[in-house]
């Protein structure tokens, strides 16, 4: 999918071309890893200044490793990096929690610069990683890539001068490229590190265009936006098994049909799902289909079916399925 000009505001900024006296490009793969929750897919589109991954206050909402590419300047500089959104790596609880951590696992491997995520109001007060991230971070020492560590959520941290001290113990614990305090929710204090992902890339690009945004189709991600409506309304214990595939796409021309089917793992969740007299269901679809349109800049008419299929997040093939082509069929 290219990038949708009109919503990307570094698009607007017009420098995006090289000054004649820059440094010469440089590109190459980022992967933002961490356990689940810490903002990994939030950074992600404040890095891009799109939204391209969903995000929803509750681990296990990435289910797929993500490309999302950030081309811009860097100090006059253009500086493609191919950024790897990934779920979150934690203990598995199920099949579908082992696919998600092979998922990451082997994003890892791709990439020239790893960012590892973390919760900084919990370093600040254990004044160390928590287990679950030290967990992350012997995953990556093997690799031998240089590891930029970004404490994220730092707007929540309210006693600040607990920060210095903090970062002065995290340094000890590993040959950082660098260690950057950051919010990504408000977007602050992102560019040192996209300034310290560019110093361990190569010279080169990885692609010639200036518009690439991601490599994953638009059916992808107008299924994560239905999943992400589900995600902000359903509570409970439907949304770990629910996945959304995309069964109808007809282009009329000044409307896009779209027909999608929720899948859920019990006949009383898709009760919940469709909610008392469909509202749930309605409430779901309306909040996608704005999304959706948002999106796709045009006119959408969505269909939204509700599906069980029983034991899916424990059958591997249907898992993959699922999480990598989106679609059982
Ligand atoms: N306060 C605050 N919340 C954040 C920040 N970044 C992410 N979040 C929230 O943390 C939750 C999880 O974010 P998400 O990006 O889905 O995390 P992921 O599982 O690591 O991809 C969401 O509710 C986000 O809005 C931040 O910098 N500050
Ligand atoms: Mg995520």
């Amino acid at each position: 999918m290219a990038r949708p000009r009109s919503t990307t505001p570094r698009d607007s900024t017009a420098n995006r071309k090289q000054k004649p006296d820059a440094a010469p490009p440089r590109a190459g793969r980022c992967v933002i890893a961490g356990r689940p929750n810490v903002g990994k897919s939030t950074l992600l589109n404040a890095l891009l200044g799109t939204k391209l991954a969903i995000v929803a206050p509750r681990p296990g909402t990435t289910r797929t490793v993500l490309l999302g590419v950030f081309d811009a300047p860097v100090e006059g500089a253009r500086t493609q990096i191919a950024f790897l959104d990934t779920p979150g790596l934690e203990a598995p609880k199920s099949m579908l929690g082992r696919v998600l951590v092979e998922e990451a696992q082997g994003a890892l491997e791709q990439g020239d610069v790893l960012l590892l995520l973390v919760d900084a109001g919990d370093v600040v007060k254990r004044r160390a990683l928590a287990p679950e991230d030290q967990r992350v971070l012997e995953l990556m020492k093997p690799l031998g890539k240089p590891i930029v560590l970004a404490l994220n959520k730092v707007d929540k941290v309210k006693d600040k001068g607990q920060l210095l001290p903090t970062l002065e113990v995290l340094a000890k614990a590993h040959p950082w490229a660098t260690i950057v305090p950051c919010s990504a929710l408000r977007g602050s204090n992102l560019a040192p590190i996209v300034k310290e992902i560019r110093e361990h890339l190569p010279e080169g690009l990885l692609y010639e265009e200036d518009d690439v945004l991601t490599d994953r189709p638009e059916r992808f991600f107008v299924a994560e936006l239905v999943r992400e409506a589900l995600l902000a309304h359903v509570r409970q214990e439907v949304p770990h098994g629910v996945a959304v595939q995309v069964d109808e796409w007809v282009d009329e021309g000044k409307l896009l049909r779209i027909g999608v089917t929720i899948i859920v793992t019990k006949d009383s969740h898709k009760a919940i799902v469709i909610g008392a007299r469909g509202e749930m269901l309605k409430t779901i679809g309306q909040e996608a289909r704005e999304n959706i349109e948002a999106m796709l800049e045009r006119k959408v008419f969505l269909r939204t079916f509700v599906k069980v299929v029983p034991g899916w997040t424990e059958d591997p093939e249907k898992v993959r399925r699922l999480t990598r082509e989106g679609s059982l069929s």
